[in-house]
């Protein structure tokens, strides 16, 4: 089951049911205005199957513009839990390659701070690369819903926007490689219901495309990465409070080669099987 946020014709944001490919299901009318609710439910999938869908208006999606899935909560991101990811990165950084093997082998898994939720890229929006950047690629990652119990109720898209050159030079930049305008999207939308057995399943492409033609393509499974989701989820509430819940990227299993960087105007495609598609153009900031 999808739940999405989005604003109607008269730019309120709503929050609807996603149906099928084309359309959606208004939840307004079932008293549902807010995410929050619905995902601090013991079982967000078992309350929405309550609700009458006939009684529900039903709204095309090429009519509403998608906002990102995400209202109060932070947005963390974990690192090096691909083999893929962990390979890149001692491969772009001779001064810390160290960190990025140990972290992996590590009991604690590395986790970072990402986004404030009202700095998160909606769906079609665009994504940013550093100015000062020489080297920009996106992080197309499993994105986990975490209710403020520390439950994880829900999975959506996220891309990691990340400059590797900044990162690269010291360890100690990560925040700046990793955090600034446009850094992080999320969406389409939440799927809710899918068990961390199930998710395992599904696939991770990435495709960017420039000047109309295929400039990178990647695919991966959410079964590479190396730790349990509720291990993450766990490390990331461990000593720390999210009154609104959380959402946490799983890290990414798709690089582009040495030779790739993003470029102004390129669209990045990240598809996840059981999810959806998320589409970003590119710009610089
Ligand atoms: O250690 C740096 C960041 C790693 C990351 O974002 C990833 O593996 O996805
Ligand atoms: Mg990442």
């Amino acid at each position: 089951m999808k739940i999405c946020r989005f604003k109607d014709k008269q730019n309120e944001i709503r929050i609807g049911w996603v149906t099928d490919d084309s359309a959606l299901l208004d939840l307004t009318a079932a008293g549902i205005k807010q995410l929050e609710p619905l995902l601090e439910s013991e079982d967000p999938g078992a309350a929405l199957k309550q609700i009458n869908q006939d009684a529900l208006p039903r709204v095309a999606l090429s009519e509403v513009k998608l906002l990102p899935p995400v209202e109060h909560q932070e947005v963390w991101a974990a690192g090096v839990t691909y083999l893929r990811s962990k390979t890149a990165r001692m491969e772009e950084s001779n001064f810390s390659a160290s960190a990025y093997d140990r972290v992996y082998e590590a009991e604690r898994p590395e986790i970072f701070f990402k986004s404030l939720p009202e700095k998160v890229v909606a769906p079609g929006e665009p994504v940013g690369i550093r100015s000062d950047a020489r080297w920009s690629v996106p992080e197309p990652e499993l994105a986990l819903i975490i209710n403020s119990r520390g439950q994880i109720v829900g999975h959506t898209i996220g891309n990691d926007m990340s400059s590797r050159d900044i990162e690269g030079e010291n360890l100690l930049y990560l925040p700046q490689a990793k955090t600034y305008h446009r850094s992080c999207a999320l969406g389409p939308w939440i799927t809710v219901g899918t068990p961390e057995t199930m998710a395992r399943e599904w696939n991770i492409h990435l495709e960017i495309w420039r000047n109309g033609a295929r400039a990178f393509a990647g695919e991966t499974s959410v079964g590479q990465i190396k730790r349990g989701f509720d291990e993450l989820a766990g490390f990331l509430f461990r000593c720390q409070v999210f009154p609104h819940g959380a959402v946490l990227l799983t890290g990414t299993g798709i690089v582009p080669p040495e030779s790739f960087t993003l470029a102004a105007q390129d669209e990045v495609i990240i598809t996840i099987s059981g999810i959806g598609r998320l589409k970003n153009p590119v710009v610089v900031v």
